[in-house]
């Protein structure tokens, strides 16, 4: 699971109280975890600068401090649930690049909005990608969610066109859209998906409910540049963080946080169908200095 600092006392103790070698560290270990050199100089500037002035040299009060400055930036409150009143259905449009656990995560989302009541649909518009419509459908089955799909590489718009068209026949509640990550292009991508938000804003007069961009914990500063380009064209209305299983050091969700104010939203940390939270800051927090 996440680590921000590898070892926040042995860099304290390595470098002997408010030493300025300690800072520097801090703040390489800080980029070394994919947080930007903005948000890191935001966790640090001011801790650092306080530190000095009154003589900090207590390990904890320090690290408390830095806490602190990460939890303001998180917006530190309660795990924010998805709010479907009065709008059914309820679209949630899932976008990222491939193979960061878009489909996977949708099968996740899905266990756990149909475990809260919801009765939910299945978007299958990812038609680009081999065997992409048969992996949701497999989820599908498995969870008793009806999965609505045309033939792989047909127009993924009719497939969600016909999707709303079906969830208001049948009283759906959510429909969530899974849509392919890899085009020939990034711009084709980016159309695609444009052209998708389109005929939903047509259908139900409004844009999607939520655009979730997943997002892989592994993925480097580069994760950002995804981030900024997905927002700009879509309106990101928060992000799926998957593999938090892995060894990643989980910064990335600072730098999104505080540079593109985009809040992540759920977290994967599994290949379980219920490995799935929503993201909890204060947990986050713990986690990521210890
Ligand atoms: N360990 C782990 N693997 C995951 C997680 N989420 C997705 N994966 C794996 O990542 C791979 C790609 O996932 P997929 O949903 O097909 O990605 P997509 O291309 O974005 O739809 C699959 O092998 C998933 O099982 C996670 O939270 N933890
Ligand atoms: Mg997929």
């Amino acid at each position: 699971m996440f680590k921000l600092v590898k070892n926040l006392s042995y860099l304290w103790n390595k470098f002997k109280g408010s030493n300025p070698q300690f800072w520097d560290n801090l703040e390489e270990e800080l980029i070394l975890s994919n947080v930007s050199v903005e948000t890191a100089g935001c966790i640090l500037n001011e801790t650092r600068e306080y530190c000095f002035k009154n003589n900090v040299n207590n390990f904890n009060e320090i690290k408390n401090l830095i806490k602190e400055k990460i939890k303001k930036i998180l917006d530190f409150g309660k795990p924010q649930k998805i709010n479907t009143a009065g709008r059914k259905p309820f679209i949630i449009l899932v976008i990222g690049v491939n193979g960061v656990g878009k489909t996977s995560s949708i099968a996740k989302l899905s266990y756990l909005l149909q475990k809260e009541g919801s009765h939910i649909m299945i978007a299958a518009a990812d038609t680009f990608r081999a065997a992409a419509i048969e992996q949701i459908q497999f989820f599908g089955e498995k969870l008793g969610i009806e999965v609505i799909h045309h033939q792989r590489n047909s127009d993924p718009g009719a497939v969600v066109y016909d999707s709303i068209d079906s969830a208001v026949a049948k009283n759906i509640d959510i429909v969530i859209i899974d849509t392919a990550g890899r085009m020939q292009t990034s711009s084709n991508l980016i159309d695609e998906l444009k052209k998708i938000q389109r005929i939903i804003n047509r259908k139900i007069g409004r844009d999607p409910d939520e655009v979730l961009l997943v997002i892989d914990s592994n993925t480097g500063q580069n994760a950002k540049s995804q981030a900024e380009i997905f927002h700009k064209a879509l309106n990101v209305t928060g992000i799926i963080l998957t593999k938090a299983d892995s060894t990643s050091r989980g910064g990335i969700v600072l730098t999104i946080k505080n540079d593109l104010s985009i809040p992540v939203k759920f977290i994967t940390y599994g290949e379980k169908i219920e490995d799935i939270s929503y993201f909890d800051p204060e947990k986050f927090v713990d986690l990521l200095i210890d």
